[in-house]
C-alpha cells in the first residue's frame, strides 16, 4: 500500500484507535501521539491505547495526555480503523491490545520493518524509511495537515532515536528534508536532543560505565551484558538500557555489535547492531528474532551465560565468511 492508498483509508474512517508495540521506544510513541494529534485536526474521533501506562520520561511528548493504558479503555463506539504504529505483527500489540483488532472494520499497519510482500501489500510498510515517524511525517503531509510544534517534536524525536541521531547508513537527504520542516515547525534540536537524552540519573551513567568496562572484543565483534543484579544494584529498569548498545559505534575496528540482556534466569534478549553493512536483520533471523539491516534483536529462552555461548561462536563464523569474502 502506498500513501495515497492509506490516506484514503484515513478519510473515509471517523472512529479511529492507535497503538504501537509492547515496550515501546521514542519512535513508536512519538509517531502514535504526532500522528493523532494530527488526526484530531481532521476532527476524527481518535484514542491512543497501549497495554500498558505510558513511561513517565516520555509523558512530555504527551502534552495531551492522549495515551491510555489498555484497562482503562473503553469500546463503546464502533472502530472504523485499527492504525498499529512501529510493528507489523498483532502479537507485538499485546495479550489486550491486540484483541482490539476483532472490533475494528480495517487494519492497518505502518511500519518500516521487514515483513512478507504480501502484509506490505495490505499496508503502509516501507524498509527504505529510517523511522515510522518519517512515515507518519509524510503521511500527515500527504494528508495536507499543518504541523504545529508539539506534532514535530513528536515526529523529531522519532526519528532522532531510531536512527541513533542521524547516524545511520540508511540516512538520506529525503530524511534531512523531513527533518528541516519539522525544525521550521518550531522544534529546537538542542532541547530535543536533551530531552530524550539526559533523563538518566547518576546511577543510570553508573550503569553504563559498567557495562562498557565489561565489554569483549573478539574479533570484529564486540559485545557486553546486562545483569539483573547490576540493574538492580543501580536500581535501573532493564527497558531503559536496550540504547546502551550505540556507545560500541565509537569502536574502531568493529563490525558487529552485540549486546546480552538477562530478562531472568531462562530468558535472554539480544540486540545487534552492524557498523559496516553486515546485514544483522538476517543474523537475528537465524536465532528466531528478527529486525533490520543496521539493527535486530532476538528473545531466547536461555541463561545469559548459554545465550552467549550459542551465538558468539556463530557471530564469529559468519563474520570470518563475509571478511573473507572482501578484497
Ligand atoms: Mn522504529
Amino acid at each position: 500500500m502506498d500513501l495515497k492508498q492509506a490516506t484514503k483509508l484515513i478519510n473515509n474512517a471517523k472512529n479511529i484507535i492507535l497503538t504501537t508495540h509492547i515496550v515501546p521506544d521514542p519512535d513508536g510513541i512519538g509517531s502514535l501521539i504526532a500522528l493523532s494529534s494530527a488526526l484530531k485536526k481532521l476532527k476524527k474521533n481518535v484514542e491512543i491505547v497501549l497495554e500498558k501506562e505510558l513511561a513517565h520520561k516520555y509523558s512530555y511528548l504527551d502534552t495531551a495526555n492522549q495515551v491510555k493504558c489498555f484497562s482503562k479503555l473503553k469500546i463503546s463506539k464502533k472502530i472504523d480503523l485499527f492504525i498499529v504504529l512501529d510493528a507489523n505483527n498483532l502479537e507485538r500489540t499485546g495479550d489486550n491490545v491486540k484483541l482490539i483488532n476483532q472490533h475494528a472494520k480495517e487494519l492497518l499497519f505502518i511500519d518500516h520493518h521487514p515483513s512478507s510482500l504480501e502484509v506490505k501489500a495490505l499496508h503502509l510498510i516501507d524498509t527504505s524509511y529510517v523511522a515510522t515517524g518519517e512515515i507518519v511525517a509524510n503521511l500527515i503531509k500527504k494528508l495536507k495537515i499543518k504541523l504545529d510544534k508539539e506534532i514535530a517534536l513528536c515526529l523529531y524525536t522519532a526519528i532522532l532515536i531510531d536512527t541513533s541521531s542521524f547516524n545511520y547508513p540508511t540516512m538520506k537527504s529525503r530524511t534531512h528534508q523531513i527533518i528541516s520542516e519539522l525544525i521550521d515547525a518550531g522544534v529546537s534540536p538542542k532541547d530535543a536532543f536533551r530531552k530524550i537524552n539526559t533523563q538518566q540519573n547518576l546511577n543510570f551513567i553508573y550503569l553504563t560505565g559498567l557495562v562498557l568496562r565489561n565489554c569483549k572484543i573478539d574479533g570484529k565483534l564486540i559485545y557486553s551484558s546486562v545483569t539483573q543484579s547490576a540493574l538492580s544494584k543501580h536500581d535501573v529498569d532493564l527497558d531503559d538500557t536496550f540504547g546502551l548498545i550505540n556507545h560500541f559505534i565509537h569502536v574502531e575496528g568493529v563490525d558487529i555489535a552485540c549486546m546480552f540482556f538477562e530478562i531472568d534466569e531462562n530468558k535472554t534478549k539480544v540486540s545487534f547492531r552492524s557498523f559496516s553493512g553486515v546485514d544483522v536483520g538476517s543474523i537475528a533471523e537465524v536465532f528466531g528474532g528478527g529486525g533490520h539491516t543496521y539493527s535486530s534483536a532476538t528473545v531466547m529462552n536461555s541463561s545469559l551465560k548459554a545465550a552467549q555461548q550459542k551465538i558468539i561462536p556463530k557471530l564469529n563464523i559468519i563474520l570470518l565468511k563475509i571478511n573473507s569474502r572482501q578484497p
